[in-house]
């Protein structure tokens, strides 16, 4: 496996702040501004929930992925999704709620106004990065679909299509990939649906047209791809925990305190840099979520 070294990344490549500075020039160009500004109140202002943190350079984003349907190493999805059709798309979100729904991918983004979150994004191999998404809550895509008293957790599956999915012809996973949260941490205000990064449209290899953003807990958890949303009344399977049991929980919330069984998650190596940084509670997150689990045993609900 190619391991990522800083030095990768030519300096003419690093060009996050001319990126990012750049950004509403691309939201403009898209008609994102245009959008937000009919909305005031959702201006693309600065998130209450923004990491400080600077972000990852755009080329280090789209070049270091996990996305086994196009390959195990991190460099496969840039390789191998361009050419991946996120058009048509369509979304399904049914289960235990009163107004089922099915929406073609432009129909959904176009219901909510774009937000920007900068997330830290942790790995559970230990290293992390940190996203400027663009995209909108989970929250109220659920509660459009009015959930019954039943809905207890969310399931989440990937699209399934082993014609332009090369991985899926391997039996490295199960397929499709499938996720899971608990409700009331679906309907955390963090859970977010992203659609784009650097406000450009999400590319291929980082999950569109639809992919999941749950900062708090270890990459895995944020599903790409994503065509169906169910609401359920029991626990859903999980790709990961599927695959390893002992060594993927179905929380996986961020903890520097429980080791992964064959390593340490105590450190973590910001991508671009050097040395490595501790790793913080729920990514740093532990004063927003870290009442989700009250009187939770968090080892053994790792
Ligand atoms: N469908 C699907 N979603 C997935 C994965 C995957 O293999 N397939 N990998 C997960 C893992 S382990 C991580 S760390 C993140 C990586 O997201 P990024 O490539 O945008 O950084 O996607 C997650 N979502
Ligand atoms: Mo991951």
């Amino acid at each position: 496996m190619r391991r990522f070294r800083p030095g990768d990344v030519a300096a003419s490549e690093i060009t996050p702040e001319s990126v990012y500075l750049n950004r509403r020039d691309f939201l403009k160009a898209m008609g994102i501004v245009a959008a937000a500004a009919a909305f005031p109140r959702l201006a693309l202002a600065k998130s209450p929930f923004d990491a400080a943190d600077a972000p990852t350079p755009f080329e280090d984003i789209t070049h270091y992925n996990n996305y086994y349907e196009f390959g195990t190493d991190k460099t496969d999805p840039a390789a191998n999704a361009g050419a991946f059709k996120t058009r048509p798309w369509t979304v399904v979100i049914d289960g235990e709620c009163r107004k089922p729904k099915t929406y073609g991918i432009d129909d959904l983004i176009k219901l909510y106004p774009p937000e920007e979150r900068i997330y830290r994004h942790r790995c559970v191999e230990a290293w992390s990065m940190v996203m400027p998404w663009t995209g909108f809550p989970l929250g109220p895509v659920l509660k459009r679909v009015e959930p019954t008293a039943k809905a207890k957790y969310v399931a989440f599956t990937s699209l399934l299509d082993p014609k332009q999915m090369p991985g899926q012809g391997t039996s490295v996973l199960e397929w499709p990939y499938v996720e899971g949260l608990r409700i009331d941490e679906a309907m955390h205000p963090l859970a977010f649906l992203v659609t784009g990064l650097y406000g450009k449209p999400l590319p291929n290899q980082d999950g569109a047209p639809l992919r999941l953003a749950v900062p708090w807990k270890y990459g895995f958890k944020s599903i790409k791809a994503i065509v169906h949303i169910k609401l359920v009344e029991k626990q859903p399977p999980t790709t990961w925990n599927v695959a390893a049991p002992n060594e993927y929980g179905f929380y996986s919330n961020v903890n520097p305190d429980v080791d992964h069984p064959r390593w340490s998650q105590a450190k973590e190596r910001r991508i671009g840099e050097l040395f490595k940084r501790a790793t913080l509670p729920f990514n740093g997150y532990a004063e927003q979520v870290a009442g989700l689990y009250k009187g939770m045993d968090l080892r053994a609900n790792f």
